[in-house]
């Protein structure tokens, strides 16, 4: 039988982890991340894919293309979380299972991060446990 596919979705800046702020967002890079989750997969049964974009369009496209291709997607699209009607319409329009992710706890944070759009279509959300965020979402996502 062959692997699930997930697909990890990393948006703006978060290319730079690892590199500034390692109190917030700890100190690994996403290089690491996304190795760690890849690792993690194969004995989940999932066939993991890693992408990062710092541009709305890109990751709108990805979601596009992964329509009917993936068992989920595990979005963390950084500050477009907070502003992006375009990336909750795509998750809406392609029907994928999104689960949100976040290094930090955004509600905890500045009253702007406090509002999400992702979240108004994700199916699930996982935050505040820095890098293991997205270990307990690949997790999360095997049980969907
Ligand atoms: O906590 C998260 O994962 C966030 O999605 C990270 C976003 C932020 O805008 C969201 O509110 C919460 C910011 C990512 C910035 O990444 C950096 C990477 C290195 C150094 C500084 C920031």
């Amino acid at each position: 039988m062959s692997a699930r596919k997930v697909l990890v979705l990393n948006g703006p800046n978060l290319n730079l982890l690892g590199t500034r702020e390692p109190e917030i967002y700890g100190s690994e890079t996403l290089a690491q991340i996304e190795a760690r989750l890849i690792e993690q997969g194969k004995g989940l049964g999932l066939d993991v894919e890693c992408r990062q974009s710092n541009h709305e369009g890109q990751l709108v496209d990805w979601l596009h293309e992964a329509r009917g291709q993936v068992h989920a997607v595990l979005l963390n699209a950084g500050a477009y979380t907070h502003t992006s009607i375009a990336l909750l319409d795509a998750i809406k329009a392609t029907q994928i299972k999104v689960i949100e992710v976040h290094l930090s706890d955004p509600e905890t944070r500045e009253p702007f991060r406090h509002l999400s759009y992702i979240g108004m279509a994700a199916v699930d959300c996982v935050k505040g446990l820095g890098a293991k965020s997205y270990e307990v979402a690949l997790q999360r996502a095997a049980a969907l």
